[in-house]
């Protein structure tokens, strides 16, 4: 069976596009990309005193029917592209994260993973270019216009769209 999974993007150390350029096509090595949102610059939110971010959606199917197995590869896509954590600055500045926001219609709570992702309902950096490619269906089932007008607002701006290759 084919499994649907979304996932944030977000870089804000330079050079910014072209990791999230190489985040893409580490995932697209491992998954089946259906759809990228276009780039948007976004004000840093929670830890404040940080660059703008880049960010993006990107949609992804899979025969990977386990999100822990999911979870792995990102992490070694992240390792891979030079994350380092800083456990005293969690939010801080990082060359890209990747989240899972979406798979399938999954509700988990794990210390591990939280699916739909923890906060994305409060985070428009995430929710904006989600809009972007997200299945009519699923914007109605999660509210997704409401969620966007409830939180705080965001300094944006839509820059191009990356090209990528399957
Ligand atoms: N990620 C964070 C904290 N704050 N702000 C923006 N604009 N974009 C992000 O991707 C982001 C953030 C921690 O994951
Ligand atoms: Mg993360
Ligand atoms: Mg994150």
């Amino acid at each position: 069976m084919e499994n649907i999974a979304y996932f944030s993007l977000g870089s804000n150390i330079e050079p910014s596009l072209q990791y999230l350029k190489d985040g893409l096509h580490e995932l697209s090595k491992k998954f089946t990309c259906q759809s990228i949102s276009s780039v948007y610059k976004t004000q840093p939110v929670g830890d404040t005193d940080q660059p703008f971010f880049l960010n993006i959606c990107a949609k992804y199917t899979t025969s990977m029917n386990d999100p822990f197995e999911v979870l792995a590869i990102i992490n070694e896509i992240e390792t891979k592209l030079g994350r380092i954590r800083n456990p005293l600055r969690t939010k801080g500045p990082r060359v890209i994260d990747i989240d899972i926001l979406l798979f399938n219609t999954m509700d988990i709570k794990t210390d591990r993973l939280i699916i739909p992702h923890s906060s994305m309902f409060e985070r428009n950096f995430v929710l904006i270019p989600l809009l972007d490619i997200l299945d009519e269906e699923k914007k109605n089932d999660y509210k997704i216009l409401e969620c966007i007008a409830r939180n705080p607002q965001l300094i944006v701006e839509k820059l191009e769209k990356i090209r990528f290759d399957r």
